[in-house]
Order: structure tokens, then C-alpha cells, then sequence
């Protein structure tokens, strides 16, 4: 059977790394004119993923993703924010810009999402690549449920202390998402920022691309579970009220691919995060 050519092979890769609907690629592949038969061989039998990302495939833009100051650079090793919450900085990577945030909630508040979320979880979805519309997916098997932005005192309390920590204005955030991966779950690497296509196009145009994300854990994991980085070899493992930072968008509009990331499958017992994505602009 045919293998495709090394863009063709690339594109394979780097959408499977974004989480894209399997049937999506292949309607895609079948539109540019590539056999069924061809087209299911070679996502079926795709190359090593790490490989792509390690050349600098998995973007679209010109050159290498030129690393600025991180959004958290004035913070020092404690961060007390205005409601007196004391956070420590436990880690720090400087590129990717990644900084890991001891005590970021207090068990309380924690303890308090996953009330609030048990009765409204549903299975959580990718964005199609082809057309932006929010799909199932085996690469994402938990359950998930958003807050609205200022939904309730505790959701605003949150943003409030997001955006302090962050620098970001609050209306720059799209709802608090709740995640419950329970035995296997798990989300395969991705990136939060979105791609540059039809579908990535649908969602940048009105509050432009995803600049930061903040993962908040809610509970301890008994086994697995961490959040993974593959290209730096990090391995984040949850801890209640800790949060991981990252960010991917420079001032020249470019996205970093090495912010790749993914939450490995629960090994034993549950796992619950909260995820805070910030856009450019006011989110709408
Ligand atoms: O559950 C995680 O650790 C995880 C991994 C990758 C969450 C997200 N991405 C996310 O919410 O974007
Ligand atoms: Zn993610």
C-alpha cells in the first residue's frame, strides 16, 4: 500500500496530536483526491508523532516561535493576590513558558467545583478541524461541564485571582471547563491555541487565538493522571489546589509548539480539574 508523501504524512500527525475526528481527516484526504483505501492505510499506519513536532511541523507560521517573557515573570517565589489566597511557585520551565502554582485554591473551594459539577457532566468533545463544530472523540474520553463566566461567587472569586495572577483581564476568559476522568480516561496531546484552518478559523475570529491555559487540579489522583508535556519530557502530577500555567502566543502572533500537552490515562481512582483558556480579546 501507498505511503504518503512527508507533507502529507506531517499533516497526519500533527492533526492526530491536536486531537482531530478520525473521520474528519479522512474526509478531508478524500476530498484533496486521495484513495479510500490509501487514505485509511496511512492514518492507520502513521509515523512517530514526536518526530514531526521535534522538526517544528506542527504549526503553520514561518520560522521558530520566538520565546518572550512569561506573563508571570514579575512574580517572585510567593504570590499573596488581593483575597489573601498565598500561592508558591513550585516550578518553573522558561521555554515553554510553564510555571507550576502550589496552593492556587484552597480544598474548600476545590472540593466545592466538583459538587457544583456533579449533576451537569457530560462527555466532553474536540473542535473538528474542518469545520470548528465540537465533536466526540476517543482521544478524549472524560466527562466535562463549563461555567459561564461570574456564573456564581466562587466562579468569580477564581477569575478574579486567574486574572491577577495572569495578567489578563477577566472578560479575557472563556468559562471555567470542569473535567472527571475516571478509569483509562484520559485526553492525548494537543494544543489549547487552535490551528490555523477552517475550523481553527471559526473560533479565533471574534476573541482571537487561546494565549494561556490554567490547569487547576481539584483532587488527588491515586495512580496516573498526570498532564504531560512530551516535548519537554514533563510529567505534571495532580495535586488538590495546585495549578499548572502555560502559554503559547508571542507578540508576533506565532504559537508554541512545544507547548504540546495531554492528560494521561487514570490509572487508579478519579481525577477532577478545572481549566481556565484565555483569548486576546474579550471572550464572546
Ligand atoms: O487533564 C489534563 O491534565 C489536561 C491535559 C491536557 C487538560 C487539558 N489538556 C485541557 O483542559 O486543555
Ligand atoms: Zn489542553
Amino acid at each position: 500500500m501507498q505511503l504518503l508523501d512527508k507533507p502529507w504524512q506531517n499533516w497526519i500527525n500533527e492533526n492526530f496530536a491536536r486531537g482531530c475526528a478520525f473521520e474528519a481527516m479522512l474526509a478531508d484526504m478524500l476530498k484533496a483526491g486521495i484513495s479510500k483505501d490509501v487514505a485509511l492505510f496511512n492514518l492507520n499506519n502513521r509515523s512517530d508523532q514526536a518526530l514531526v513536532i521535534a522538526e517544528g511541523g506542527s504549526n503553520q507560521q514561518d520560522g521558530p516561535y520566538e520565546q518572550e517573557a512569561s506573563y508571570l515573570f514579575q512574580h517572585d517565589n510567593t504570590i499573596v493576590t488581593l483575597d489573601g489566597q498565598q500561592i508558591q511557585v513550585a516550578m518553573r520551565v522558561t521555554a515553554p513558558d510553564v510555571v507550576l502554582l502550589d496552593n492556587f485554591m484552597t480544598h474548600e473551594e476545590c472540593d466545592a467545583f466538583c459538587e457544583l459539577s456533579k449533576s451537569t457532566l457530560v462527555k466532553s468533545t474536540v473542535v473538528d478541524d474542518a469545520t470548528g463544530a465540537s465533536v466526540g472523540h476517543e482521544h478524549r474520553t472524560s466527562m466535562g461541564t463549563y461555567f459561564t463566566l461570574g456564573q456564581n461567587d466562587l466562579v468569580k472569586k477564581i477569575e478574579a485571582r486567574i486574572a491577577e495572577v495572569t495578567g489578563t483581564p477577566v472578560p479575557n476568559g472563556e468559562g471555567i471547563q470542569i473535567l472527571n476522568y475516571v478509569g483509562g480516561g484520559e485526553y492525548r496531546p494537543h494544543f489549547d491555541y487552535f490551528p490555523d484552518t477552517i475550523g481553527g478559523r471559526v473560533h479565533t475570529a471574534k476573541s482571537g487565538q487561546r494565549t494561556i491555559t490554567v490547569i487547576m487540579y481539584l483532587n488527588e489522583v491515586k495512580a496516573g493522571g498526570a498532564t504531560v508535556l512530551p516535548s519537554i519530557n514533563l510529567s505534571v502530577y495532580p495535586k488538590k489546589g495546585s495549578a499548572l500555567y502555560f502559554s503559547y502566543l508571542n507578540s508576533k502572533g506565532q504559537v508554541d509548539p512545544s507547548t504540546l500537552h495531554g492528560g494521561a490515562p487514570v490509572i487508579q481512582g478519579e481525577k477532577w480539574i478545572a481549566t481556565k483558556w484565555i483569548r486576546e480579546r474579550i471572550y464572546m
